[in-house]
């Protein structure tokens, strides 16, 4: 498959998908929005993909919309663009039943901080940082951000970062709990990518009802919450994996998951 706007390839049950216009410090335009549903498509679908990992190419992650699109004398019906390519985007990643790895090689900002929240564990090299930059152009921030944003660092912190628009550094991300690590920038992919090998090869059914099990216990209360994980848990026996896994611990040996 040819891209014009990411890159993406598969090696070793680990999918990589780069933002790739570096020019723009890989802000979305119409054609990035197509190409990312394209490849999440696959990876979806494909059952040699038992991890993603998102980057981006050149110095920044994502700097959000590209703003040259926007750059015109209509007034734009943004909920229109938000409900064609930014929601349907950051619900794919949610409801992927496979994890994904986030590994932010620089400036996330706008919707790119917001895309970055959107993985399941956030990598970030020490020279990266977020900016919620909505309200520097007079908008709101988007793609998840207003959801995750709060529940991951606390509403104090989130409305300081909503409302400021001030640039938050990879390290205190890692300090106020809003992404897993920072590490070192030479570092960052060797890092990521020993990380999603290792998750490529878990029992991949398993770690997609975790995902969405954590997810729905967001709107859950406690006692439908145990109910929840009642019904996951009994999908999760049914698999092969679970009796891999069974078997490799009372035969004392490593455990040989396939994702099925
Ligand atoms: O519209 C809708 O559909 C609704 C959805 C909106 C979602 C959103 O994401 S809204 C928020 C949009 N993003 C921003 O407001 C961020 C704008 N960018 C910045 O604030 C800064 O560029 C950064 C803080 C991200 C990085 O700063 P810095 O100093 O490292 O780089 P720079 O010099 O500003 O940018 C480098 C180049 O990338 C530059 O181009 P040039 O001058 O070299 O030709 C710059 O114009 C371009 N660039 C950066 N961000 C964007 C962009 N071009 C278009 N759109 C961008 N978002």
């Amino acid at each position: 498959m040819s891209f014009t706007t990411i890159t993406y390839t598969v090696e070793d049950n680990v999918a990589v998908l780069a933002l790739n216009r570096p020019e723009r410090l890989n802000s979305f335009n119409a054609d990035m929005h197509t190409e990312l549903r394209e490849a999440l498509k696959c990876v979806e679908n494909d059952p040699l993909v038992r991890c993603l990992v998102l980057t981006g190419a050149g110095r920044g992650f994502c700097a959000g919309q590209d703003l040259s699109d926007r750059n015109d004398t209509e007034v734009p019906d943004l909920g229109d663009s938000i409900d064609k390519n930014y929601n349907p985007l950051i619900r794919k990643l949610l409801g992927l039943p496979k994890p994904v790895v986030c590994a932010v090689n620089g400036v996330a900002a706008g919707a790119g901080a917001s895309l970055a929240l959107a993985c399941d564990i956030v990598v970030a090299a020490e020279s990266a940082y977020f900016v919620q930059a909505f309200c520097n152009i007079g908008l709101i921030p988007d793609s998840g951000s207003t959801w995750h944003l709060p529940r991951a660092v606390g509403l104090p912190r989130a409305k300081g970062l909503a409302l400021l628009g001030e640039k938050l550094p990879a390290k205190k991300a890692e300090e106020w709990g809003m992404i897993w690590k920072c590490v070192e920038d030479d570092n960052l992919m060797e890092d990521v990518m020993a990380m999603a090998r290792n998750l490529a090869s878990k029992p991949t059914k398993a770690l997609g009802m975790i995902k969405a099990a954590l997810h729905e216990s967001t709107a859950n209360s406690h006692h439908l919450q145990l109910e929840v994980e009642k019904e996951y848990m009994r999908k999760a026996g049914r698999t092969k994996d679970f009796r891999e896994g069974v078997a490799a611990f009372m035969e004392k040996r490593k455990p040989l998951f396939k994702g099925e």
